[in-house]
């Protein structure tokens, strides 16, 4: 079996590729732009593999998607490939949707296309696996968890673009009877991350003796999901999820930003002692996130019962290990770090 990712060279994309590689004999197609998010020091090893083959370029770019389809015939697609920072799409709403919309709808046309070509028992067992966030539910107060049912609010124009690619794969199922699958998961965690998300660029400020922004009075919750628990519901949900279906894939693990700020200094106070003075002294209080959302949870019952999956990763452990990544592999984290100087444009890597 062929697999063609799209956004592989991404934080989730490459522990994605990593994990495939590790557990299974599937031959992969990474197709990525290399936007200033990519990492492809995350794949290097794969790079002489005959399973694994790396495409530069553009979900947009209609020709490209039609010959890759000709040239490797995939049986399924798992869709990454996306614009993916909040604060980027508050600067400028447009590359999200060239990307998210635009670029989704373009390889749902080019796969329809390709999978009404196929025989009937390739058309039954193809998969197109639509990789979703839980910011398309918008915001939830103090009780609650967002579950499948939950009706679509979303607040941020990257979450609007989100929904609106959900709501395009839903349709090309409704439509077309072209076989999708989504998953919408909660704030990931892990290694590889690029650090303009809140974890990685904690641990790059205290790395620089930076102060560490903190929006508001720290107080949104976001629900932590380690990037290898996501990336094993991710393959349970393409191997056996019910074609049509979405699901829910979450962390068990609310945190308020503040506490888990604070933890990474606690941490990296043991681990990498501060030359003068804690690190939870560079904690800075700034103006808030414009629409920012109180608090995301996920009710992942759904892929628990039908599917057996659960996360298993423990906050505390994960973020620790994850600490260690970062402090193992500071050069790159300092070399990515440069992008978060570029006034939020969206650049391709050359
Ligand atoms: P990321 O920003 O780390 O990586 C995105 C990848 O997509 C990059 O390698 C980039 O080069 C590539 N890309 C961007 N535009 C492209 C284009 N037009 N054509 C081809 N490739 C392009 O993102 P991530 O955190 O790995 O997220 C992966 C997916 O998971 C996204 O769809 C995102 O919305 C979703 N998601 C992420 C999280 C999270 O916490 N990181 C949570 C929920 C959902
Ligand atoms: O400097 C910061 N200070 C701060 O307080 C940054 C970058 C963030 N924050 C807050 C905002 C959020 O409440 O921390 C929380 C996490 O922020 P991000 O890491 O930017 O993630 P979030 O906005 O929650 O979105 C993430 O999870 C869902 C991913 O970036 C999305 O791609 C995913 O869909």
């Amino acid at each position: 079996m062929t697999i063609l990712i799209t956004g592989g060279s991404g934080f989730i994309g490459s522990a994605l590729i990593n994990h495939l590689m590790h557990t299974t004999k599937e031959t992969i197609v990474n197709l990525d732009a290399l936007t200033y998010a990519a990492n492809q020091q995350a794949l290097k090893h794969h790079e002489s593999s005959s399973r694994y083959h790396f495409i530069k370029g553009d979900i947009q770019d209609k020709n490209l998607l039609r010959n890759i389809f000709t040239q490797f015939k995939p049986s399924a697609i798992m869709h990454l490939a996306a614009e993916s920072h909040v604060d980027r799409s508050i600067e400028s709403a447009i590359p999200f949707l060239q990307t998210n919309v635009v670029g989704t709808v373009m390889l749902l046309t080019v796969a329809l296309n390709y999978w009404g070509k196929l025989n009937a028992l390739e058309k039954e067992s193809f998969r197109f696996h639509h990789v979703s966030t839980d910011e398309v539910y918008g915001t939830l107060g103090e009780e609650g968890l967002f579950s499948e049912e939950t009706p679509y609010d979303p607040r941020s124009p990257y979450s609007a673009s989100k929904a609106a690619s959900d709501h395009f794969v839903n349709a090309f199922y409704h439509t077309y009877g072209l076989p999708i699958l989504i998953t919408n998961c909660s704030n990931n965690y892990g290694p590889n991350q690029f650090p303009e998300k809140l974890i990685p660029l904690t641990i790059l400020k205290c790395l620089k003796n930076e102060s560490i922004p903190v929006y508001g009075k720290g107080e949104n919750i976001r629900d932590w999901l380690h990037v290898e628990d996501h990336v094993k519901g991710l393959t349970s949900v393409l191997k056996s999820g019910q074609v049509g279906e979405k699901y829910n894939i979450g962390g068990d693990s609310q945190r308020r930003n503040i506490d888990v700020v604070k933890l990474i200094c606690k941490l990296m106070n043991d681990k990498c002692p501060r030359n003068a003075g804690n690190y939870e002294d560079l904690i800075q209080f700034v103006k808030d996130r414009p629409g920012h959302d109180a608090r995301y949870a996920v009710d992942h019952q759904k892929i628990t019962s039908e599917l057996k999956w659960n996360p298993h990763i423990i906050f505390d452990d994960g973020i620790s290990k994850t600490i260690d990544w970062y402090l193992e592999n500071k050069e790159w984290l300092f070399s990515n770090s440069k992008a978060l100087s570029d006034g939020y444009q969206v650049e391709t890597k050359k």
